[in-house]
């Protein structure tokens, strides 16, 4: 499969495992898990042939690894980012002191005042690296670096979690643990 491929498979089954799997009259299973051979079944019957080799090919070399097979590689998800309602049982873990998020600047007035909400997602997305909250920012026009005290966070009592491809998520970043660096 050549990279323009992956890409067009990768979207499809974000936007299947993430947000509509009804589309395709699937369901998914506690955890955001689906069945492999329920999956490619499914995407078959909606014009996307892929063998189980195939799909290997695009998780494996997904560039931000965004989809992960169980233990007995039967089952599949993704990692983060879900709208549909669901509970990845991550555990809890403690982040790096200082956290970034990239956004734009329509959206600073609003974050400033009401803090970083989920939106359409379930939790709110967070980097350990500039860079890449540089370029999660930069998807939407001239990117705006926010950092977020991470420590104080978990100081007062607020939860992360750890993604399997290294994001973390939290409910809700409040105001006060906001800066622009
Ligand atoms: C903004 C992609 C107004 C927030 C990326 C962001 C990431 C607010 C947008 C992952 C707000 C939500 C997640 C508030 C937050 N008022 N705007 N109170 N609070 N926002 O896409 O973090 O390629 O749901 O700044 O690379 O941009 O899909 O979140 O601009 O890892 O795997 O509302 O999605 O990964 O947008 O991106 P999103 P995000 P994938």
């Amino acid at each position: 499969m050549d990279a323009k491929n992956r890409t067009r498979v990768s979207k499809r089954l974000s936007l299947h495992l993430r947000h509509a799997p009804r589309e395709i009259g699937l369901t998914l299973e506690p955890g955001g898990w689906i069945g492999v051979d329920t999956l490619l079944t499914a995407l078959a019957a909606h014009g996307l042939r892929l063998t189980r080799a195939e799909l290997e090919e695009v998780v494996t070399g997904n560039d931000k690894r965004r989809f992960a097979f169980d233990e007995r590689g039967e089952r599949i998800r993704a990692s983060q980012g879900h709208s549909v309602d669901v509970d990845l049982a991550l555990p809890t873990a403690e982040p790096p002191a200082v956290l970034y998020h990239g956004t734009v600047d329509r959206f600073l007035a609003a974050i400033l005042r009401e803090g970083l909400r989920p939106m359409k997602r379930h939790a709110v997305h967070l980097s350990t690296s500039v860079e890449t909250a540089t370029t999660v920012g930069a998807r939407r026009g001239k990117p705006v670096l926010l950092s977020i005290d991470a420590r104080a966070m978990t100081e007062a009592g607020h939860e992360f979690q750890l993604s399997a491809n290294g994001v973390w998520l939290t409910a809700a970043v409040p105001p006060e643990y906001l800066s622009c660096p």
